[in-house]
Order: structure tokens, then sequence, then C-alpha cells
């Protein structure tokens, strides 16, 4: 824990979900995920709150408090649920922060819907936090939230973190209520960013639509100063390794291996089921090596867990049916009785299954058409305890600035990303190793506590010197 964090200044977390899941018996424990696992004894420690959605409609749950961190539910409902978070957050913001991959839907209804839901968090932030206290928001379902928090409480030192991509001028200017947006941001002391890009694609809009004075990092705008810079998240390393290491993974991960008819690579995808992440586009690379004999389907296999998500969302069900019928197609060319080519789980696994899968996988198929991090990389490195396996990795995962010993592919290049599997696959082992050990290195070199500890500091260096 960093010195500022324990600087006794309470923080508060606001993000669209509450990091918190119900159990079996009807109460409350903490979510798995590496945000909850940084922030949670931060949280505790500095007697701080969170504030968000249940994940149940029209949940008005009073405060409630879990392993000493007090949480602060704030209602949605089933309607809101459809506009706010479906409709502008994930099929307006969401597509146009990933390069425009898919056409985004532009609805005033749902707009003043996201105005609403963002007015409402700002509100139960300003009720709710200390004088003097930290605020600190999470990504782009709440924009709106340090301006209109801003405006009620100019005591509180507010940041937020965008867990995705900031797009470049040309694309974000499309969006209706871009200065709405920029203007929300910049009510913070400090916006904090994936990649350098995303914090230099903030500065830039800001640039040209509000005429604000800018320099490498810094903006001002309306008497205040306020600081853009990058800051990449990462995972629970050592949960990640403690897990692999565990005996019962060592043994389902030699299990996973017999029953996929021990092969002698196994190829391995681990995604939401989103069209940034561009599954289809490896199964696709895995069907051409197939055909064209540079894999052989009694030697090489995929496993691709698709985690169901968004599922009310149109380009969601399209993107499910287009994968699916991939994979009959795959499946139906290439294997053989009992012994699928491709392994294909829509299911949402526990974590040390996922865990044990990575361990089992050889190669490690990370290939999204944009990704702010991509946090699935990173955990193959951390379980791959054994010092083995290779990870192909695309280069627009904000993961490709630091993950340098990754083989990295342009993913829309579709020879280059077939040679990069059959790189993977045939690497000499002394060649993998050294690769690997320069990816697990990396990665703990900056684990997910560095991460918050770090923009935290930032955080407060930031706000001792804006004038507000
Ligand atoms: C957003 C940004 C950024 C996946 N399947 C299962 C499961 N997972 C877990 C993984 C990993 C997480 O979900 C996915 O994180 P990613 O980073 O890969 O992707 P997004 O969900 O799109 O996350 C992304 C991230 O925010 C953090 O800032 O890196 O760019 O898009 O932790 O392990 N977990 C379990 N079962 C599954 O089936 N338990």
């Amino acid at each position: 824990m960093s010195e500022t964090s324990s600087s006794g200044r309470p923080i508060v977390i606001a993000a669209n979900r509450l990091p918190v899941m119900r159990t079996n018996e009807g109460d409350w424990s903490p979510s798995p995920g590496g945000l909850v696992r940084a922030l949670y004894p931060m949280l505790r420690e500095s007697g701080g709150t969170w504030v968000g959605w249940t994940g149940d409609p029209d949940d008005h749950a009073e405060p409630f408090s879990v392993e000493g961190v007090d949480l602060h539910p704030v209602p949605i409902s089933a309607e809101e649920m459809n506009l706010y978070y479906e409709g502008f957050s994930n099929d307006a913001l969401w597509p146009l922060y990933h390069d425009a991959l898919r056409e985004s839907t532009y609805d005033s209804e749902q707009w003043d819907a996201y105005k609403t839901v963002n007015e409402r968090f700002a509100t139960a932030l300003a009720e709710i936090a200390p004088a003097d206290s930290i605020v600190w928001v999470h990504d782009y379902q709440l924009q709106l939230v340090p301006g209109l928090l801003r405006a009620r409480r100019p005591d509180l030192t507010i940041g937020f973190f965008l867990h995705i991509p900031f797009p470049s001028v040309d694309l974000f200017t499309r969006l209706p209520w871009r200065d709405d947006i920029v203007q929300g941001l910049l009510g913070c002391d400090l916006v904090g960013f994936q990649r350098p890009r995303d914090a230099q694609n903030f500065i830039a809009t800001v640039e040209q639509l509000l005429e604000a004075d800018t320099s490498d990092d810094t903006v001002s705008f309306d008497g205040r100063t306020v600081v853009a810079a990058d800051y990449p998240i990462s995972i629970d390393v050592a949960e990640v390794e403690e897990i692999a290491t565990g005996r019962a993974t060592r043994q389902r991960t030699s299990q996973i291996r017999a029953r996929l008819g021990d092969p002698e690579v196994i190829m391995l995808g681990v995604d939401r089921l989103d069209y940034t992440k561009g599954i289809g586009l490896r199964l696709r690379a895995f069907a051409q090596l197939l055909e064209d004999e540079r894999l052989d389907p009694t030697r090489h296999v995929m496993v691709q867990v698709a985690t169901p998500t968004r599922e009310a969302v149109e380009h969601y069900q399209d993107e499910r049916a287009s994968i699916e019928r991939l994979v009959g197609e795959i499946n139906g060319r290439f294997s053989r009785i009992g012994l699928p080519v491709v392994h294909y789980l829509y299911q949402t696994l526990p974590y040390d299954e996922l865990v044990a899968l990575y361990r089992a996988g050889d190669v490690m198929l990370v290939t999204p058409f944009r990704d702010g991090m991509n946090l699935v990389a990173k955990e193959y490195a951390a379980a791959h305890i054994d010092g083995d396996g290779v990870l192909v990795l695309s280069e627009f995962a904000g993961a490709a600035e630091e993950l340098t010993d990754a083989v990295q592919v342009n993913p829309h290049d579709d020879r280059a990303l077939q040679d990069a599997i059959v790189e993977a696959v045939e690497m000499h082992r002394h060649e993998r190793r050294g690769r690997m050990s320069g990816l697990r290195d990396q990665i703990r070199k900056s684990d997910v506590q560095g991460w918050a500890d770090r923009f935290l500091a930032a955080l407060e260096v930031a706000s001792s010197t804006a004038s507000r």
C-alpha cells in the first residue's frame, strides 16, 4: 500500500456496478476480478465507500457493508438499463471508442437516460463523500459524473479512469454530445487512460472542441488545470500465481489435456463474446491453416471460451451467430469422432478453471481489433509458472505496449496472423522460455495494486497543483 493511499483521506469509488454479488444464501460477497481485489483493501483501510448499481433492475436497497467496505447502491430501472446501459453506453459509446468497428446508434432518448443516471450517481456521491475526500470514477458509463460532481462539491479531489480506448479526434467528434462528454471529464483533477495514445487523443480533442490551452499532459479550462496521462492497468499477479501453483489446478490442467486427446499443441482463446475481440478472425486463421495443412487436426486443437455478454444488443447477437456458425463449419470439416478440433464454450467459467485452462494452453491467441488493455494476455503470462507457453498478441491491444515479448501481429492481415500462429506453434523451446520469462518479468513489475497506488498518488499531486 502506498503512503498516499494510507494518507488518511477517505476514498470513494464510483463504477456502474458494485463490487459484490449475491451468494446462493442471499448474502453479498466481493465479486471476483482484479479491480475489486486492488481497491477493496484500500477502501477497507481508508474507511471508504463504493457507489454503484447492484445489478438488479429497480433495486432500491439501502446502503450496506461487506467485509468492512461501505456499499452505496444507486438504483437503475429496467428501462434505464435498456437506454443508458445497453443503449447509449454499449451501442453508441462502445463501438465509437473501439475504432467504430460497428455502427453506433445515436438516440436522444438514450442520451437523456445516460444523463439522468450520471446525475443520479453525482447526487449520491455529493451526498456521501466526506469533506476533502478522494472520488475515483470508473469507465465510459459515467463520463459526465466528474463535471456534475465538481459543480456540487468543489472541495473534492476527483479522478477518472477510462478502461477502454479514447478514440481519435475524427471519430470522437461524430458524437452528437461530444462537448458534454469532454466537459464532464474535465471536472476531474486527473483523467487516466490505458495508453499514451489515448491520453493524446483526449488532449487533441479538448484542444479542437473547446479551444482550451493544452500541454503534453495537461489541459487548462475554466480556470482549472486537468492532468491527462496513461496508467496501464494490470492484474493481481500473486493471486493468479497462487491458483496456478495449487495442486488442484495442476491436476485439472493434466485432466484437460487428456480430455482434449493429448494433442501436441493446445491453442486457447478466452474473451467476452464481443465483436472487438477478433474471435472470428482467429477461427478463420486456424481453419485456413488446417486447410493448407500447415496445422494438423490430429496434433493441434483449439479451445475457445466465449463468455456471454450484452446479449440484448443486436451487434452481439449477430457476432454470436457468426462465431457459432464458423465453429460448426470448422468442426464439420476437420473433426474426428469424439475429437472436435475446436472446443467452444459459451459459458462463464469459475476463475480456477480459467487458470487451469491458461496453464493447459501452449499458445494463447489474443487477437482483438481494438482493446483498451486486455487482461487475459497478462493472466496467461502470470499463470505460466512453468515458464513455457507462447502469447500471440494483437498490436491493437493496449497490452502490446508492455508485452513486447509476445508474438505481435496485425490481426487485419490474415496471412500475417496465420504466420504468427505457425511461428508460435513451431517456436523452439529455448525461444519460448526466453519470451515467457520476459513477459513474466514485465507483469511482475506492475501488478494491479501498483496501478491503483500510482493512479492515486498522481491524483493527489494533480489536485494539489490544480487551482479550483
Ligand atoms: C475492459 C476493457 C481492459 C473472461 N472470461 C471469464 C472470465 N473472464 C475475465 C478474465 C479477465 C476479464 O474477464 C476480461 O478482461 P479483459 O481485459 O480481457 O476484457 P474486458 O472485459 O473487455 O475489459 C479491457 C479491462 O476492461 C480492464 O481495464 O483490459 O481492454 O475492454 O480478467 O479473466 N472470468 C471468469 N470466467 C470466465 O469465463 N471467472
